[in-house]
């Protein structure tokens, strides 16, 4: 009788019909494109650089002072990721070293007051998106390395210089972080998710998600919950995250949620660069077939894919992250029938192939086309026709008995970056 403790007890989550809407929104809409952006980008180190280089609060402090991106066009950004064929954006409006990207009531240390820019990023941001129709998620850090209340400290952050420590004090750091979120959850319209993060840097502290998760649920019953804690879904959550990771597989080596792939919508976070802040010596630039390819296997998983896109500290996105951006919107333009609103997950996604599959179409994505024919194994539908996805050649296949698919492509294909077929299925 074990089982029937915890998530059962009476208070369990029960997510409003306007909750149960969104989430359908979320799994169809397959693509997000993330945005690190903060005073950190100035030094082109990635978001981290504060406690990687152990920079002093007053040293760190200075960033804001110089945070003056004029080049930052709101509706520029948001044309580029409409482009892209991104139905919705997370952006990060604090991230770990505590700065606030809005006009915050909360906390000084913020766009407006810091900064000679003066700007709400925020504010320019969701407006310039929402008049695209895309959509607006938050990014919000539990972990904080500059407050003094954040305390205990947790596992990073310790090398602060110059850090304050205010025993005692941790309600005082939870109503904090609720009054940011009700600022976020009140002045900006509509919010389609809070997308939290750093639980990890005090796995064992009481976060208080019951308040938390509830506080943002009521204040907007749509609002999806998310939480980059890398573990099982907790109670209240509406999706379910993998930070560069396909569901299921356990590459960083962060957690457990690996072996946790519940029943919740599902999203894959990833990046176009080596890192996820601005990085000046950015030397893992990944290829379109690159970022193709996690599209389409987040897809075949049942999965979203948040893209990540790290901004300059003058406001631009570099050159080359656009352009993949502008390349999967020219794909999804063909293929998007492919991707948005599909279901996946029925066959495994391997390194040669994913599927995805909308009524009574299958879509086979032939990620290698090195080998000219392959055995797609659990395929339980019973084929039809397979042809290319013009519908316009016939492509050979035959189906075993223990339900393998097996495909033989044509002579001469070739590489493209993704090659896809169509199967009707009976
Ligand atoms: C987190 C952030 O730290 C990172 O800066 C970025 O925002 C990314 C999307 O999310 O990455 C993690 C997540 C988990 C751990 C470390 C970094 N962890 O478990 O140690």
């Amino acid at each position: 009788f074990g089982l029937l403790s915890g998530s059962f007890a009476q208070t369990a989550y029960q997510p409003s019909a306007a909750n149960l809407e969104n989430r359908k929104w979320f799994s169809e809409s397959r693509f997000g494109v993330f945005i690190h952006w903060g005073v950190y980008s100035v030094l082109g180190d990635g978001e981290w650089v504060m406690n990687n280089k152990n920079l002093g609060i007053s040293e760190y402090g200075l960033l804001p002072t110089f945070f003056n991106p004029i080049d930052f066009d709101a509706k520029a950004w948001a044309r580029l990721f409409k482009d892209a064929g991104a139905k919705y954006i997370t952006f990060t409006t604090r991230h770990h070293d505590g700065f606030s990207m809005w006009d915050s009531k909360a906390s000084d240390y913020n766009i407006v007051k810091a900064t000679p820019f003066k700007r709400d990023i925020v504010k320019e941001l969701v407006s310039a998106c929402r008049e695209e129709g895309i959509r607006i998620m938050f990014y919000y850090s539990l972990l904080d390395w500059k407050r003094d209340d954040y305390t205990p400290l947790g596992r990073t952050g310790r090398g602060i210089p110059g850090r304050q420590v205010e025993k005692g004090s941790w309600d005082k750091y939870i109503q904090f972080m609720k009054a940011q979120l009700t600022e976020l959850l009140t002045e900006y319209g509509q919010i389609d998710g809070i997308w939290f993060d750093g639980h990890w840097d005090k796995n064992d502290a009481n976060w208080h998600y019951d308040e938390i998760y509830s506080l943002i649920h009521s204040l907007q019953p749509s609002c999806l919950v998310g939480n980059n804690h890398h573990l099982a879904p907790f109670d209240g959550e509406d999706f379910q995250m993998f930070e560069r990771d396909l569901p299921g597989h356990n590459t960083t080596g962060f957690g457990t949620a690996a072996d946790a792939v519940g029943q919740l919508p599902k999203e894959v976070c990833g990046t176009i660069a080596g890192s996820w802040g601005f990085d000046i010596k950015d030397r893992q630039q990944k290829s379109f077939k690159e970022v193709l390819n996690y599209l389409v296997k987040a897809a075949g998983y049942g999965s979203n894919l948040l893209l990540n896109v790290g901004p300059m500290p003058n406001g631009e996105i570099q050159d080359y992250q656009q352009e993949r951006l502008k390349q999967l919107g020219e794909w999804l333009k063909t293929y998007g029938e492919t991707i948005y609103g599909t279901e996946g997950g029925f066959v495994v996604p391997t390194d040669d192939y994913a599927l995805t599959k909308k009524g009574k179409t299958v879509y086979l994505h032939v990620l290698n086309t090195e080998k000219n024919s392959f055995l797609i194994p659990n395929f339980n539908f019973k084929v039809s026709s397979l042809t290319s996805f013009d519908g316009k050649t016939k492509i050979k296949y035959h189906q075993l008995d223990n339900d393998v698919l097996v495909v033989q492509l044509p002579e001469g294909t070739t590489d493209t970056a993704d090659l896809v077929l169509k199967l009707s299925i009976k």
